[in-house]
């Protein structure tokens, strides 16, 4: 990628962000000598984690919250995570048909983030289309993930804060996601509050929580009710751990973690180089034939390349 290309990255050239966008994606090794390039201008936008159940509503509601914040002036960058990119090349076609006004706005960039992730995996993908796209100027990036148990620990490791969006036909269900959800939302959305239940869901999730400082607001995306006030939580919270000084240790904590992940692809990468292909098959066979066990073999392994 060329100096020239660089700096509209950095003026926030739509197409040279799309370019690296899928380098990124593809995993390609060139992307990491732009991103050392262009990482002395980022750590300036806001990254929100939207993530639930499939169909909640979480697409409609960040195309929504964008109306909102481009309304305020901010410049909004968006990535979908698709999950299901790990087994199939599908993007999201319905996210881009729903956000389509958002398209011709040069204040808005919008991703299906479709990717195998590199090395790293999906995650070390998705720290580097943030980069991107802070450092392309994004004052607001949404990354939208689909939550299924384990998976929604990931996006409280990359985004600054996590809203999680619920519906009032969730029930009880929510019940049995207390300790999920304690873990990892800072706001709690009940989307879908057209419909109903909604009251009772809201109340149910108060009592659930009644020892944590959760916001929980109830939202309707498809009429386009209190997205204001979801919006306005969002700064609440971001201005509160501002203040109390939390953000800057998950701010510490999201650079921690990347350090490590990278760190740890690249220990993994120069110990794959020591260790033969064969060798490790040799190494396989006889764990499968449980005249090793797995322990003893990384212990045998090691000591052989000298660690
Ligand atoms: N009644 C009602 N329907 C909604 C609301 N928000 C979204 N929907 C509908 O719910 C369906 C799913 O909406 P999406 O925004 O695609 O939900 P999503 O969570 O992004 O879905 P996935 O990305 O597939 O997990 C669509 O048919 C929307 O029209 C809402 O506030 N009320
Ligand atoms: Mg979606």
């Amino acid at each position: 990628m060329t100096g020239s290309a660089i700096k509209q990255i950095l003026k926030g050239d739509g197409r040279a962000v799309a370019s690296l966008m899928s380098l990124i994606e593809d995993g390609d090794p060139k992307v990491k000598a732009v991103l050392k390039r262009i990482y002395p201008h980022t750590g300036k936008a806001h990254v929100i984690g939207v993530t639930g159940a499939a169909g909640t509503g979480k697409s409609s509601l960040i195309d929504r919250m964008t109306a909102e914040y481009r309304r305020r002036k901010k410049t909004v960058g968006i990535l979908a995570v698709d999950p299901s990119s790990l087994f199939s090349t599908g993007a999201v076609l319905g996210d881009r048909v729903r956000m389509r006004e958002h398209f011709v706005d040069d204040g808005v960039f919008i991703r299906s983030f479709a990717t195998r992730g590199s090395h790293g995996g999906v995650s070390a993908a998705v720290r580097e289309a943030i980069h991107l796209l802070d450092a392309a100027g994004k004052e607001v990036i949404f990354v939208e993930t689909i939550g299924v148990g384990q998976d929604q620990l990931e996006i409280a490791a990359l985004a600054h804060m996590v809203v999680v969006v619920l519906t009032p036909q969730m029930g009880d269900e929510v019940q049995g996601m207390k300790a999920g959800l304690a873990e990892i939302a800072d706001i709690l959305v009940v989307n879908k509050a057209d419909l109903a239940g909604a009251d009772e869901t809201v109340q149910q999730l108060e009592a659930l929580f009644v020892d944590e400082d959760f916001h929980i607001v109830a939202t309707s995306a498809i009429k386009n009710q209190k997205i204001d006030l979801l919006v306005e939580c969002i700064e609440q919270h971001r201005k509160e751990s501002v203040d109390n000084g939390k953000y800057q240790s998950k701010r510490l904590n999201l650079c921690r973690q990347e350090l490590l992940s990278l760190l740890r692809e690249k220990v993994f990468a120069e110990l794959a180089k020591k260790i033969a292909d064969d060798s490790l098959e040799t190494q396989v066979k006889l764990i499968a034939e449980r005249q090793i066990d797995p322990y003893s073999a990384v212990d045998k392994m090691a000591k052989r390349i000298g660690i």
